[in-house]
């Protein structure tokens, strides 16, 4: 069959991510037989001309599209991206009446809603390869695809999707430099995106990862994932290779496995990793990263404060934070860590325990390592997650809240005005906090990106965040645009999800 395949995220801020779900879901079609091309609005200046060039000129019998993003996950300066997928998604009725079938994050999220939203014909849930294939294969013998796990429809009124099943990393590649131009990317500031496991086994009480990928972990072979390194990195040239995985060091296993394969080979790349556990942060796993080409992780403990840990389910406690900060302030690699400030049990006391780790472990300001800190309010909620069930008890959402619109959790233990004024007291001092609230007001991360860019940085660009803070602070421009009515803001987007509770009596 022809298929048309369109990748509908366009966000491009801080940075751009090339569609590695969609390259996915293209190989196992075209390895299929199917005859695929492939349209990444991503990289076209008007999106709604590329796509009637595309179907006039391929002429499709099936369109998939991809909806990775439902938001931007800031309560505080929110977009919602659905509308525009969903402006794409008319546009292509009125040109063709081919089925629609709809993939992604976005979609795995909220399959029925989206479904509805849309005015699709199909949606895919989770893992997208086999079920695409399957759903092709029917609509080639004319057969009804009701029977197909993991494929959503709308049967006589009602939705109906049988369960997906998740056993293993489906075979082949992505391939995405075979499927868009991933040198356009990288012109913009975007790595190369590969992913080497599916699933989370984690347990944090907030995150999606577990409803997207399942809980039961599916490795890929080391050797085949340094083998798509290693072929993208002769075809393509890649500047820079990012490891996609939820949390990449977990087994550390198969981490260690990977990156000793690295090692092993002829050629030399550059890596940065999404996603480090704390608890593997060892010397020995930090210079091994080192040796493999490694020269920027995130990591993402929310909170540096035992009490918080624990009720977000982490798995791990500070001792284990301090542990990893004093391993990577013998390196000279660059981490990103990301707080996320308001979780369940969140208080005044336990935010300053938070801010006193970083001034204590994580400011350096003038020797590497440099560290680079994402301080956020605003907890996004989603329905299937333990948080949601905490909100819905604690009235933050209840029966009536919309869970297509973006649902916000804020602990009312936490004092929210002075929890501003801690935060913004200590990034007055520390270079290496950045704010997630001051965003819509001095987009350090946007200016980073700029600078890098210009002055042919080493990527990704968020590695010189706290120069950038820096300098900014010491010119004391820093805070002349300040995001002032942050508490005041975060009431209101709880009042208007239909919470009542104390946190609002107490506002100033
Ligand atoms: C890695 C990652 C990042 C990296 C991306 C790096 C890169 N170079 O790509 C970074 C850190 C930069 C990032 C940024 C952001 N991210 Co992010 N990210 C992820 C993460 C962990 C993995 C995404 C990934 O690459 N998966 C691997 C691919 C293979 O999986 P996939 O895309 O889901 O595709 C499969 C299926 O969905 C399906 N499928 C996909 N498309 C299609 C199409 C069809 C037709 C079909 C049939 C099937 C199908 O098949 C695919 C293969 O099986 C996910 C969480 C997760 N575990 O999914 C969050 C996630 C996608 N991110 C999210 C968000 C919000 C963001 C940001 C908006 C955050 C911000 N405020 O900046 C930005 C947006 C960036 C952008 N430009 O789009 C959310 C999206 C949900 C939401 N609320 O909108 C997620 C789900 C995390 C969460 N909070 O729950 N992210």
């Amino acid at each position: 069959m022809r298929v048309l395949l369109i990748n509908t995220n366009t966000k491009d801020d801080p940075l751009a991510a090339a569609p590695i779900g969609l390259s996915y879901v293209a190989s196992a079609a075209d390895g299929a037989g199917h005859e695929v091309c492939f349209l990444d609005l991503c990289l076209r200046w008007n999106i709604f001309r590329a796509i009637r060039k595309s179907i006039a000129k391929f002429r499709p019998e099936v369109i998939g599209v991809s909806i990775r993003n439902i938001d931007n996950v800031n309560m505080l300066h929110p977009v919602f991206y659905l509308p525009e997928a969903r402006d794409i998604i008319s546009f292509i009725r009125t040109l063709t009446d081919v089925p629609i079938v709809l993939g992604g994050s976005a979609v795995t999220l909220n399959p029925q809603g989206i479904l509805e939203f849309m005015k699709a014909d199909y949606v895919v849930v989770s893992d997208g390869e086999v079920p695409f294939v399957k759903l092709l294969g029917a609509f080639e013998r004319g057969e009804t695809p009701e029977t197909i796990p993991g494929v959503g429809m709308i049967i006589q009124g009602k939705f109906h999707c049988l369960p997906h099943v998740l056993n293993d990393f489906p075979s082949g590649r992505a391939d995405v430099g075979k499927w868009t131009d991933t040198g356009a990317y990288a012109r913009i500031g975007s790595s190369y995106p590969i992913q080497t496991k599916r699933g989370c086994a984690e347990r944090c009480i907030y995150c999606t990862y577990q409803i997207i990928e399942g809980h039961g972990i599916r490795l890929r072979p080391p050797r085949d994932v340094v083998d798509e390194i290693e072929d993208a990195h002769y075809r393509f040239n890649p500047d820079l290779f990012e490891i996609v995985d939820s949390v990449f060091s977990r087994p550390k296993d198969h981490a260690t496995e990977i990156l000793e394969e690295i090692c092993r080979r002829p050629w030399k790349a550059s890596f940065t990793v999404n996603g480090m556990d704390p608890r593997s942060l060892d010397g020995g796993c930090l210079d091994l990263m080192w040796r493999a080409g490694v020269r920027s992780f995130t990591l993402s403990p929310e909170s540096a404060s035992d009490s918080v840990i624990g009720k977000w389910g982490k798995g791990f406690v500070r001792e284990d934070l301090i542990r990893a900060a004093e391993a990577i302030n013998k390196t000279r690699l660059t981490p990103f860590w990301f707080f996320l400030i308001g979780g369940p049990g969140e208080t005044n006391e336990t935010l300053q325990e938070t801010l006193d780790f970083i001034l204590k472990y994580l400011k350096h300001e003038t020797h590497p390592p440099y560290h680079n800190v994402n301080m956020f309010m605003g907890v996004r909620v989603y329905p299937g997650t333990r948080l949601w069930t905490i909100a819905m008890k604690e009235g933050m959402v209840n029966r009536e809240t919309d869970p297509m619109q973006p649902c916000w959790y804020s602990s009312e233990a936490l004092d929210i005005d002075l929890a501003v004024e801690q935060m913004i007291r200590t990034a007055a001092i520390c270079p290496e906090l950045y704010l997630g609230f001051d965003e819509g007001y001095l987009s350090v991360a946007r200016m980073a990106s700029i600078l890098g860019h210009l002055y042919r940085l080493p990527k990704p660009y968020w590695r010189h965040l706290w120069g950038l803070n820096r300098l900014l602070i010491k010119s004391r421009l820093r805070f002349a645009f300040r995001a002032n009515k942050v508490a005041y803001t975060i009431r209101e987007q709880l009042k208007q999800q239909g919470y009542s509770g104390p946190l609002l009596k107490n506002s100033t």
